[in-house]
C-alpha cells in the first residue's frame, strides 16, 4: 500500500487542477442585432420550380431572439501557425448550404451538386473570378483552392436568388454565430487580443478581448 500512495497523490493533483482550466482559451459570446430587424424576406424563383420550389428566402440578415446568425468571428494572431482546412458547400433545393462559412488561406472548398439540376457555381473575390464550375450532373463534387484571405461571393450563373459566402481569414481562431448568435472559438492564448467581426451586409466590428489564464472569456459583439 505504502508504494500506491505517490500515485493517489498525483491522481489528486489532475483532479483539483483540471476545474480550474476548464474553457482556456475558449472565446465565446454572441452578436446581438440591436433594435427591430426587417421582417424576414424571400426571394422569388424564376426558374427549375419543380426541384428550387416557389421562393427562396433572403438569408443575407438572419435575427432570432435578438441575435445575428452567419458573422465570422475571428482574433487577430500574427504568426499563429494556421491548418488548411476542408470546406464544403453544398447545393441543395437551389440553395447554398451553409450560407456563410469561414477557413483559412491554404484551405480547399468541395463544391457539390445535391440537386438533379445544372448549377454553375461562381466565386468572387471582389470583383475577379475566384472560380466558375458549371455543374450539370446531380452528386457532382469539385473542389477549389481558397487561396487568400479575404469575402469570396459565391453564386450561381444560372439561378440569380442563390448566394453564400466563404470568408478567407489569417487567422486559425475563427468561429461563424449560430441561428441565435452565438458563437465559440478555442485555442486562444492569454492575453489582450483583438476581434474583428464580419457581416456579409454590415461589414465589420472590431473589439477587444481578454483571455484570462484560465477560464474562458466572454466577447458580446452588436450589430448593426
Ligand atoms: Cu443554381
Amino acid at each position: 500500500m505504502r508504494l500506491l500512495r505517490p500515485l493517489h497523490l498525483a491522481a489528486l493533483t489532475v483532479a483539483l487542477g483540471a476545474p480550474a482550466l476548464a474553457g482556456a482559451g475558449e472565446v465565446k459570446g454572441r452578436v446581438r442585432y440591436a433594435g427591430t430587424p426587417p421582417p424576414p424576406a424571400s426571394q422569388p424563383v424564376t426558374k427549375d420550380r419543380g426541384a428550387c420550389g416557389e421562393s427562396a428566402p433572403d438569408e443575407s440578415l438572419v435575427v432570432s431572439g435578438g441575435g445575428l446568425a452567419n458573422v465570422v468571428v475571428r482574433i487577430v494572431a500574427p504568426g499563429a501557425p494556421v491548418e488548411p482546412r476542408a470546406l464544403t458547400l453544398d447545393q441543395r433545393g437551389c440553395r447554398f448550404v451553409p450560407h456563410v462559412q469561414a477557413a483559412p488561406a491554404g484551405s480547399t472548398v468541395a463544391l457539390l451538386n445535391g440537386d438533379p439540376i445544372l448549377h454553375n457555381v461562381h466565386g468572387w473575390s471582389g470583383v475577379a473570378t475566384a472560380f466558375n464550375v458549371p455543374m450539370p450532373n446531380p452528386g457532382q463534387r469539385v473542389e477549389r483552392p481558397l487561396a487568400r484571405p479575404g469575402p469570396v461571393r459565391v453564386g450561381c450563373d444560372v439561378h440569380a436568388w442563390m448566394s453564400a459566402w466563404i470568408l478567407v481569414v489569417d487567422t486559425p481562431f475563427h468561429a461563424v454565430s449560430d441561428a441565435e448568435g452565438r458563437f465559440a472559438i478555442q485555442g486562444v492564448p492569454p492575453g489582450r487580443h483583438t476581434a474583428i467581426a464580419w457581416h456579409e451586409r454590415m461589414g465589420e466590428r472590431i473589439a477587444t478581448v481578454v483571455v484570462p489564464a484560465t477560464g474562458p472569456a466572454t466577447l458580446e459583439l452588436s450589430y448593426p
